[in-house]
């Protein structure tokens, strides 16, 4: 591996260290990503996530090559719900609430069939997978401890969606201290807008939440 690698990125280059940087692959689940999940309980189509599933699978397979450290993680809760704010259980009128059982079992349920990730992104065997009950990935799990055992400073982070757990995690990143590149093809929304949108807001104000750039340019960076 490279010791310093520079990706052509907004809202200037990004510089990181590959050996002190991770790829976070963030709810690529089927319950986000296929028909009859929790996305789709919100009234969404899910084919708009679709998109990004392709160039995150050639991006993990750069990523793997070069022994960069890969954390995936996904959103969901324990089969009693005690995990699970109330007030995120009763929010909106869903067609099915969580823990409701749907067609690839209970909706954002851990263990279940929907709850985990699709199968062109499933992970390999020796990379985390963490559990998350909120929309960040550092609120109430080990993801920090696991980051500052591998001594990682800069986040690779693309899943789904853009604009809830992307965004949260990248804020929530940000004000651990983590420098933050996102991958615009390799992140998804429900919304057209919110997706250009919430790119924007990340480089925008001279990067005020980090960086954006296209996984080609990022993949080429680290070759
Ligand atoms: C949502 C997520 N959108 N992973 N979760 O509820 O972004």
């Amino acid at each position: 591996m490279t010791t310093h690698a520079t990706v052509d990125a907004m809202p200037s280059p990004y510089t990181f260290d590959p050996s002190t940087t991770a790829l976070l692959v963030i709810d690529m689940q089927r319950d986000f990503l296929e028909p009859g999940g929790f996305g789709e309980t919100l009234g969404n189509d899910v084919h708009q996530l679709r998109s990004a599933i392709a160039p995150t699978e050639a991006l993990l397979g750069a990523c793997r090559a070069v022994g960069l450290t890969i954390i995936h993680t996904r959103e969901g809760h324990l089969p009693d719900l005690s995990d699970c704010p109330p007030a995120k259980l009763h929010r909106g009128a869903p067609s099915m609430r969580i823990g409701d059982p749907g067609p690839k079992g209970r909706i954002l349920i851990r263990g279940e069939y929907g709850h985990d990730i699709v199968d062109e992104l499933a992970p390999l065997p020796g990379e985390p997978v963490i559990d998350k009950p909120g929309k960040g990935a550092f609120y109430a799990t080990e993801l920090g401890e696991l980051l500052a055992s591998r001594g990682v400073r800069s986040l690779i982070v693309t899943g789904v969606t853009t604009e809830v757990c992307v965004h949260t995690t990248v804020r929530e990143a940000n004000d651990r201290g983590y420098e933050c590149l996102v991958l615009s093809d390799c992140v998804g929304s429900y919304f057209p807008e919110f997706q250009r949108v919430g790119l924007q807001m990340i480089a925008a104000q001279g990067g005020i939440f980090g960086w954006v750039a296209k996984s080609p340019a990022f993949i080429g960076a680290l070759q």
